[in-house]
């Protein structure tokens, strides 16, 4: 195993590793919730990784988690907020991440969205959203009705 090191600017809060270029490498996806955008950090085979690339992720991210939420072959990233009752949702696609857009929560009054869990809970074969709560509820569950 060979260690390498990127430099990315900021204050990361979490990192995913997924192939959300699909091309078969893993890359790394790192949030920066200050600078309201992902870096993506491109796996470019046998271990080596390419150029940064920041993506805007059009609102605060915290946790990020890899999932292909679309159903489309391409893995995506839906991550919690930082401080806001929404999702962030970056595409996955040939080139790279798309930017980012929102899915605004605010109709369930959860406060902040600040933990996200996926998994398929209704075994419908699309995987499902559970999103953490800074207030009661503690959670919200998203069934997944895609396409
Ligand atoms: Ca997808
Ligand atoms: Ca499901």
């Amino acid at each position: 195993m060979r260690l390498a090191q990127k430099a990315v600017a900021g204050d990361a809060y979490s990192v995913v590793m997924a192939d959300v270029r699909a091309d078969g490498a893993p890359d790394l996806v790192v949030a920066l919730p200050g600078q309201k955008q992902v870096a993506l950090i491109p796996g470019i085979g046998q271990g080596a990784l390419g150029a940064v690339v920041l993506v805007p992720s059009g609102t605060s991210l915290q946790q990020l988690s890899a999932v292909d939420v679309n159903c489309d072959g391409r893995t995506d990233i839906v991550a919690s907020s930082s401080n806001e009752n929404k999702l962030g949702l970056l595409l996955g696609s040939d080139t790279g991440l798309q930017n980012g857009q929102t899915i605004d929560l605010s109709a369930h009054q959860i406060g902040v969205a600040q933990s996200l869990a996926v998994a398929d809970v209704n075994f419908d074969g699309l995987p499902d959203l559970l999103v953490g709560s800074s207030q009661t509820p503690a959670y919200l569950l998203i069934p997944n009705i895609s396409p």
